[in-house]
């Protein structure tokens, strides 16, 4: 048998012995599919979404890939959506029409009913069901080794039960945290943490999250997981930092 054939089937096995998907970025089993969180999609939840809105799930376009990763930077939000990867929503409108464009009219629909289903943007540091932060990570020492953009999505969920997005994603546990680091616009690696708590100040409105088991997924072959090596000398500083 030819070398590599031989390392071929040997890289099939587990995921034949196993039998089940493996979902990347800690989605979960959703039948025979992945349940992913917002802004992931396909077969695994590995490869990102490209533009679209959090409420078309799956459905969402997905981003094309450059080395064999999904890279986001041709990717354009659409209208009121922003932040690495556009989940996060910046207006009302926005938010009503995403789920509109989706889910038929909530708001004549939910008239009926006598229940208000106006969708609001939260942009306020308290999670009530489920939010969305994205943010550039500017830190000298890691722009010393990285020159390109680092940006960071957080996830905060306190309870997907009461989320509109709780049969569309996954958003984790109760009280849970999921993150993802990227670089130039791909995917470096994920973390999750659990058992959180949420404290607001009354007075300054200052939010904190407070969490237990942080852990942390690196993807093989990006740039913060053994694909570009870094100098000893950048190292050494780093360590000293
Ligand atoms: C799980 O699968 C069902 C059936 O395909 C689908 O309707 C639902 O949206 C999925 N849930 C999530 C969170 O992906
Ligand atoms: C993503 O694509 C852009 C444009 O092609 C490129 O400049 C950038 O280096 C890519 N990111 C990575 C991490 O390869
Ligand atoms: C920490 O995470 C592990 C693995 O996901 C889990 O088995 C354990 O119950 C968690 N502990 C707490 C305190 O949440
Ligand atoms: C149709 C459907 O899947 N509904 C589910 C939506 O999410 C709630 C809460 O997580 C479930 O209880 C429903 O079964």
């Amino acid at each position: 048998m030819a070398p590599a054939l031989f390392w071929a089937l040997l890289g099939l096995l587990p995921a034949v012995i196993l039998g089940q998907t493996t979902c990347s970025n800690y989605g979960s089993a959703n039948g025979t599919q992945c349940a992913c969180p917002p802004g992931f999609a396909g077969s695994t939840c590995a490869e990102a979404a490209c533009g679209g809105t959090i409420f078309q799930g799956l459905s969402r376009p997905l981003a094309s890939t450059t080395n064999g990763f999904s890279n986001i930077t041709t990717c354009p939000c659409q209208d009121g959506w922003g932040g690495v990867g556009c989940n996060t929503c910046q207006t009302n409108q926005a938010c009503q029409s995403g789920y509109n464009s989706v889910f038929g009219d909530a708001a004549s629909t939910a008239a009926a009913t006598g229940v208000d289903a106006t969708l609001q943007c939260n942009t306020a540091a308290r999670v009530y069901a489920s939010g969305e932060m994205s943010c550039q990570v500017i830190n000298p020492t890691l722009q010393a080794l990285y020159p390109g953009r680092t940006a960071l999505n957080i996830l905060r969920t306190l309870d997907p039960s009461l989320s509109t997005l709780r049969n569309i994603s996954d958003l984790g546990d109760k009280g849970s945290i999921r993150a993802q680091l990227w670089y130039n616009d791909v995917e470096t690696f994920y973390c999750q943490a659990s058992d959180c708590t949420q404290t607001e100040d009354s007075e300054s409105g200052a939010v904190s999250w407070q969490c237990n088991n942080l852990s942390c997924t690196c993807i093989p072959g990006s740039t913060f997981c053994g694909a570009s090596p870094v100098r000893p000398s950048n190292l050494l500083s780093l360590a000293l930092f």
